[in-house]
């Protein structure tokens, strides 16, 4: 087992955290037996091949087993045994990921963040901190992470191999996951749902971190970093790649993707962007890289026309 847990590669079997640390154990808990299962197969069929081979004295070996009780409950009886002791440890581990990790940590509250998939990029919104951050997240070492998920376009799957397995982000819905890191560090993450040309490097960097540092970083956001209007946020909705981004304020102000499920062909409407087949000829080639402009300001929607005057939209720039 070393040998394979030690490449690069096999991060799903080297987790650093409890919920990949469950799931790692079932996998290697049902191959383990699923290998012995394979293994009584080989030496009984070397066994039966042996003994019944036609050679002298033993020839026209021909057994009546039609109607045989005895065989029939042996065939039907041990592929449910099997499927038993498989099912046992993988229902409880199942029901196990769902339930808040174990913080070994005094904070055990879950740090809820929102993760929103858009072709193709993470937009990440943690609503209790009132910030938004792209393409990457900070979360807090040894305390549970609840992440919401949903997209603001195509279906796609929000997967940090070394902290447990993927589930799927979909517009006009939210799926739930739990993680937590056991150690610090800079974890790998991306989509594994395969979503279009961008797909590939829709990546994401999760960086485990000391429970100060984090609640120091999320204190610079909230003072430094420019606030989040949709403006800004609707240039996000366009397809394409993105660098890293850093917002105070959040989305979830405007538009909640799990609910609605429209809001993405409306910005792009917004910014003038026609989806167009990837596969006509004059389409462009490749997946543009987005040049965000962040000091836009806030876009004119029926709902929010009347809401705000124009100085006031400007005083949330300048706060
Ligand atoms: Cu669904």
């Amino acid at each position: 087992m070393m040998i394979i847990t030690s490449g690069c590669g096999m991060t799903v079997l080297d987790p650093e955290g409890t919920v990949g640390e469950q799931q790692r154990d079932l996998i290697i808990l049902s191959i383990t037996f699923m290998l012995i299962i394979v293994l009584v197969v080989l030496i009984l069929l070397t066994y039966f091949l042996v003994k019944y081979r036609e050679r002298d004295g033993h020839r026209g070996y021909d057994p009546n087993i039609d109607g045989s009780v005895k065989l029939e409950v042996i065939w039907t009886a041990i592929p449910i045994a099997i499927v038993t002791v498989l099912s046992i440890p993988t229902v409880y581990t199942i029901f196990n990921i769902e339930e808040v990790p174990e913080a070994s940590t005094e904070n055990e509250e879950p740090l809820v963040v929102h993760a929103t998939s858009s072709n193709w990029m993470w937009i990440f919104s943690y609503p209790e901190e009132d910030i938004e951050t792209i393409n990457y997240l900070n979360i807090p070492v040894d305390r549970p992470v609840l992440f919401k998920l949903t997209s603001a376009d195509s279906m796609a799957s929000f997967w940090v191999p070394q902290l447990g397995g993927q589930r799927y982000n979909m517009a006009g819905m939210e799926t739930e996951l739990y993680l937590q890191a056991g150690t610090e560090g800079t974890y790998y993450g991306r989509n594994a749902n395969y979503t279009g040309e961008g797909f590939a490097e829709m990546r994401f960097d999760v960086n485990a971190i000391e429970e100060s540092a984090f609640n120091e970083w999320v204190a610079d956001v909230q003072e430094d970093a420019p606030e989040l209007t949709q403006g800004i946020y609707d240039q996000f909705m366009v397809p394409g790649h993105v660098d890293e981004y850093t917002f105070s304020g959040t989305h979830l102000e405007w538009v909640d993707h799990a609910i609605d499920a429209e809001y993405a062909m409306e910005a792009w409407e917004r910014e003038g962007y026609e989806p167009m087949n990837p596969h006509a000829s004059d389409a462009p080639d490749g997946v543009p890289r987005l040049d965000i402009d962040v000091e836009a300001g806030s876009v004119e929607t029926e709902d929010t026309q009347n809401e705000e005057t124009p100085q006031e939209q400007d005083s949330h720039h300048h706060h």
